[in-house]
C-alpha cells in the first residue's frame, strides 16, 4: 500500500524559477511538483502537492493531513521564521515531517537562521536547492519502510 504524502510549500513559492534564481534557481514550482509525483511513484508514495502563500490555509491543510496522510514534507518559506501557528498544527500531526529549504538559511542573513518549524521536524535538509525535495522523499520512504 503506498503512503499518502502532503509536499507543502509556503509563500513566494510559486515564483519558482522566477524569484530570486541565483538563490532559488531556475526550475518552477510546477516542475518540482511534478516531479516529487514522478519521484515520490518509484518509492511507493502517493504526493499530494500543494502550495499557499497564506498561513492559515497551510495550517487547514496540515490539520486535515491528520487523517490524510502518512507523513508531510513542507518548505514553509518565510513563514518557518514567523509562524508559531504552523508549528502547533504540525506538533499535532503524528507522522514524520520533513522540512526542507532550498536555500542554505544559515549561511544567509541572522533572521532566517531560527525555524520555528524545526522544533517539530524530525529531518531539516537545507541548501540542495530543488534536490532537496527528492532527498526529503527518499528519506520518507525510508522513514515510513
Ligand atoms: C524560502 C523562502 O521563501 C525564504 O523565506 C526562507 C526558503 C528560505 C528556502 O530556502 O527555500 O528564508
Amino acid at each position: 500500500m503506498p503512503h499518502a504524502i502532503l509536499l507543502l510549500n509556503g509563500p513566494n513559492l510559486n515564483l519558482l524559477g522566477q524569484r530570486q534564481p541565483e538563490i532559488y534557481g531556475a526550475t518552477t514550482l510546477a516542475d518540482v511538483e511534478a516531479d516529487s509525483v514522478e519521484f515520490g511513484r518509484t518509492l511507493d508514495l502517493t504526493v499530494t502537492a500543494k502550495q499557499s502563500n497564506w498561513e492559515g490555509q497551510l495550517v487547514d491543510w496540515i490539520q486535515q493531513a491528520r487523517q490524510e496522510a502518512a507523513g508531510i514534507v513542507i518548505n514553509p518559506g518565510a513563514y518557518s521564521h514567523t509562524s508559531v501557528a504552523i508549528l502547533d498544527a504540525l506538533n499535532a500531526f503524528d507522522g514524520p515531517v520533513i522540512e526542507v529549504h532550498i536555500s542554505q538559511i544559515h549561511k544567509r542573513e541572522a533572521f532566517r537562521h531560527h525555524s520555528y518549524v524545526s522544533h517539530r521536524a524530525d529531518t531539516v535538509i537545507a541548501g540542495a536547492g530543488v534536490h532537496g525535495y527528492r532527498l526529503a522523499l527518499r528519506h520518507m520512504a525510508e522513514t515510513l519502510a
